[in-house]
């Protein structure tokens, strides 16, 4: 714009006629253009997401604040081959990823287009899943230090885009949760490698109940590395761009000095410090119904109110969702992400996913009819189908 504001001046000057400065213009523009593709910089505010290449560093804005930027396949399609080319460009010393807005990190996939997608038989029920878990393992082996600034809702694809990252950088106004038990999916984008390695039974306390952590808890949980107050991560970013050839050692450096910073926000007991040994004792179960039992006997009103959560959630999704988590505990990332591919298709071919969409993202009635409708109608062969492999030209490859 500056250089267009340029152009008309100077042609004022010299008195050239208008046919010059059209295409005076015209040249401008083609130049402008090509600088922004070097650049890497797309401005228009249409943009569902936003790139900046700031000399040795790279910004990556999740850029739909109405739909709490929501993760959908085109975002996928643009993150994951500038995330590939940084990589390889050996230049490039660091990546942050940040939500636009003030509310979200990223609120999740866009499940509601992949439930639309997939009663069409449309290949996007497919290739949606099957992109987002090669982007995540893309994150999980990140060669280039990846700092996530989930600084707002920060729900399941959210928590892939971020969680297995060097970096994660927590703020009062992060709330984080893996909340699909509640829509008849499962704790996908790498759930099954993180929640297991958080302490003790939290991961699947999390996962079956879909339970919210606000602030300095999701860096108490461990998943989040960090945690900076909201008034001060304009200051991080820019301290960060500021480094020349930052190290991970430099990056840790700069993180921990601004979380040592962070005052404002009073600093109290982990929330769940008095469950913890409930969690680790009553969510210790194989099967949901040792889980259920465990509860029921234990009577108390915690275990009578985890009951009731646990009750509302799609029980074919939980009793998926406790294999998936009990088995990722000894597994790689990778492994995970193509035992969460072939869930992924069965959620798509079965009943609940679609009714849980329904239910709370569409007419949002909060009163899903779960097919089979209890624990005990999911039968082992029932769980054993989610697992099992899809045809070879189908299945994940990472
Ligand atoms: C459970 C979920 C999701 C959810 C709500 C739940 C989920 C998800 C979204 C979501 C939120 C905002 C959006 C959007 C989707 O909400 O996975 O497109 O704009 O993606 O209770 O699992």
């Amino acid at each position: 714009m500056y250089e267009l504001i340029v152009l008309f001046c100077l042609v004022e000057k010299e008195g050239k006629d208008l046919e010059m400065l059209r295409k005076s213009v015209e040249r401008l523009t083609v130049v402008i253009k090509h600088v922004k593709i070097k650049a890497n910089m797309c401005t228009s505010a249409s943009d569902e997401v936003l790139f900046q290449k700031i000399d040795t560093k790279g910004v990556v804005t999740l850029n739909r604040p109405k739909a709490l930027n929501a993760l959908n396949l085109s975002m996928i399609r643009k993150i994951f081959p500038v995330l590939t080319e940084w990589e390889n460009d050996p230049k490039t010393k660091m990546v942050i990823i940040k939500g636009a807005g003030d509310k979200a990190f990223c609120a999740g996939g866009d499940v509601r287009a992949v439930t639309e997608a997939g009663k069409e038989g449309d290949r996007l029920a497919q290739d949606f899943f099957k992109e987002e878990y090669i982007l995540n393992n893309k994150i999980g082996t990140y060669e280039v230090p990846y700092i996530a600034f989930i600084n707002g809702i920060t729900m399941g694809g959210g928590v892939g885009l971020s969680v297995h990252g060097a970096f994660r950088v927590a703020s009062e106004k992060t709330v984080f949760a893996m909340p699909e038990t509640a829509i008849g999916l499962f704790p996908d984008v790498g759930g099954g490698h993180f929640l297991p390695r958080l302490g003790g039974k939290l991961g699947i306390y999390l996962a079956l109940t879909g339970f919210r952590l606000k602030g300095r808890d999701v860096h108490k949980a461990g998943v989040a590395t960090h945690f900076v107050q909201d008034n001060k991560m304009e200051e991080l970013e820019k301290s960060l761009l500021e480094i020349t050839d930052p190290t991970a050692q430099d990056i840790h450096h700069v993180l921990d000095k601004f979380q040592k910073n962070s005052t404002d926000i009073p600093d109290k007991d982990f929330i769940l410090a008095k469950d913890m040994e409930k969690i680790n004792r009553l969510f210790d179960g194989k099967t949901m119904e040792e889980i259920y039992q465990n509860l029921e006997q234990d009577g108390s009103e915690w275990a009578t109110t985890q009951l009731n959560t646990l009750k509302k959630m799609s029980p074919t999704s939980m009793k998926v969702t406790l294999r998936q988590l009990l088995e990722g505990e000894t597994m790689t990332l990778q492994d995970c992400l193509v035992m969460e591919y072939r869930i992924s298709q069965r959620c798509i071919e079965d009943h609940d996913f679609y009714e849980g969409v329904r239910a709370v993202l569409v007419d949002r009635d909060q009163s899903p009819k779960w097919k089979p409708a209890v624990i005990e109608g999911v039968t082992p062969q029932r769980v054993e189908w989610y697992f099992s492999p899809l045809p070879e030209e189908r299945e994940l490859q990472l």
